[in-house]
């Protein structure tokens, strides 16, 4: 039988470091992030120091974001994005504890996806400066799929 066709994704992924080598811990990411089968980088923002949020006796965080194109379903980058994050030495730490890399799905095909230990676009997408900035700077007019609003009116909103 043929296989189910896939189809390429647009998608947005937003990077986060503060242990060790933060610029060279975003980079291997990217670089894992363009290895996977089907998977292209169109667009990386720059690398944006930032204050930690949430808890805050920790290092401060480089943050960046990645617009992807992607043959991967969001459960099946989940699972490579999880992986990537282990092969770079993430230690399971605690809720917005410090890490040595974070790769999280913030947008996916313009999809709305609320599934148990997967949503899409990401919750705290729209309160978080050092999500929206990155997103901004790449993708502007893009249309956040919860708040039909453009990452470029959300972030504004926020400052
Ligand atoms: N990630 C968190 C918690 N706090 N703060 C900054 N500045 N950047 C992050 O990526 C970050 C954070 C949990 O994912
Ligand atoms: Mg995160
Ligand atoms: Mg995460």
């Amino acid at each position: 039988m043929r296989q189910h066709a896939r189809s390429a994704q647009n998608c947005f992924i937003g990077l986060g470091s503060n242990l060790g080598d933060r610029g060279q811990n975003l980079r291997r990411a990217l670089a894992e992030l363009e290895k996977l089968s089907g998977t292209k980088i169109l667009k990386v923002s720059a690398f944006y120091d930032t204050a930690p949020v949430g808890y805050r006796e920790q290092n401060r965080f480089l943050n960046a974001a990645a617009q992807l194109e992607t043959d991967l379903t969001p459960l099946e980058l989940l699972a490579k994005t999880k992986a990537i994050e282990k092969k770079l030495g993430r230690e399971t730490s605690f809720k917005w504890g410090p890490r040595v890399i974070d790769i999280d799905i913030l947008a996916y095909g313009g999809q709305i996806i609320d599934a148990e230990g997967l949503r899409i676009p990401h919750l705290e997408l729209s309160a978080r400066r050092f999500v929206l900035e990155p997103l901004a700077e790449i993708a502007p007019d893009y249309i956040d799929a919860r708040s039909q609003k453009t990452y470029k009116q959300l972030l504004k909103l926020l400052l």
